[in-house]
């Protein structure tokens, strides 16, 4: 495959967005589904369920690993509205670490404060910086008000391994109960704790939740994918499912998975100053934040 051949990576934070994401934890973008797609992924919903005889439209629903059951999902692997978040972050070792679909009606289901990820020794303990676990929410229906089974986080708490409300489903000052119009989407840092609203209302809430994180991270919903629905994924939703047969190629993917995307500014497979003795597959390549200056960025 030439060079040419290859996508750029499509566009993830924009500066002020990486701001807020770094202050916070999380952003919302509202508007970011047109009522059309919005529709689109509500019906792939709608035929999921009416597929799945454990189904009770009156219970708290979640399924996993819903790329694999319809093509409308699989789309989302690599969708361009909102993949350069994962690539700002993960780079050339990119992973859909789950793919999910939340049905809450009105049934009591709520969360408790938690946040995500690994959890006697959260990721945070060796990546205070950047998360190891990146989430993009995708909210399908209205929520205006509270009490609507909404997403509730406290800004700027990603930095912290400790919540003296943890466990319970106190209201922490500061907290902010996410309301939203449908069609928005959020991208948070998993290491934000949260927790969710009981749904008093008559409004079903619906939402996607699709999660990445490195390569080397497990997955969370899968040990591997089916290697006939595989063949049916472009090249990056397969290079991005990450199904390997040896589990270390997790951390040492293979020279046929490289470059998964070529660098959006330059348009190249390598850093510019790339030592290109190094064969594609082992050399080394900048994520978003190492180029800012806003990790530790490794110099030679
Ligand atoms: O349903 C939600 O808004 C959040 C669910 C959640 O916290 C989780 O799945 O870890
Ligand atoms: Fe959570």
């Amino acid at each position: 495959m030439s060079q040419q051949e290859y996508r750029l990576a499509p566009n993830g934070f924009t500066a002020e967005q990486w701001e807020q994401f770094t202050a916070d934890g999380v952003i919302v973008i509202e508007d970011a589904l047109s009522d059309e797609e919005i529709d689109r992924y509500l019906q792939a919903i709608d035929r999921y369920c009416a597929a799945d005889a454990q189904y009770n439209p009156t219970k708290f629903c979640m399924r996993e690993n819903i790329v694999q059951r319809d093509p409308t999902f699989a789309e989302l692997i690599d969708h361009p509205r909102h993949v350069g978040y994962g690539y700002d972050i993960y780079g050339e070792l990119l992973k859909l670490h789950l793919s999910q679909i939340f049905i809450r009606p009105t049934d009591g289901n709520y969360n408790h404060w938690h946040h995500d990820g690994a959890r006697a020794v959260p990721y945070g303990v060796y990546a205070p910086e950047l998360p190891l676990q990146l989430k993009i929410s995708y909210w399908l229906t209205d929520l205006p008000s509270t009490k609507m089974g909404n997403f509730v986080y406290l800004p700027g708490s990603h930095r912290s391994q400790h919540s003296k409300y943890y466990h319970t489903h106190e209201s922490v000052p500061g907290e902010k109960i996410l309301c939203v119009p449908k069609g928005a989407m959020t991208v948070a840092n998993c290491n934000t704790w949260h927790r969710v609203e009981p749904n008093e209302s008559d409004v079903v809430r619906k939402n996607i939740f699709l999660a990445y994180c490195p390569s080397w991270v497990c997955e969370g919903d899968r040990y591997q994918s089916d290697p006939n629905w595989l063949k049916t994924l472009n090249r990056e939703q397969r290079i991005i499912m990450r199904s390997y047969a040896n589990p270390y190629a997790r951390a040492k993917p293979p020279a046929e998975d490289f470059p998964l995307f070529l660098d959006r500014d330059t348009r190249s497979d390598s850093d510019p100053d790339a030592d290109i003795r190094v064969p594609l597959k082992q050399r080394k390549r900048l994520t978003m934040p190492e180029k800012m200056g806003l990790a530790s960025a490794s110099t030679p």
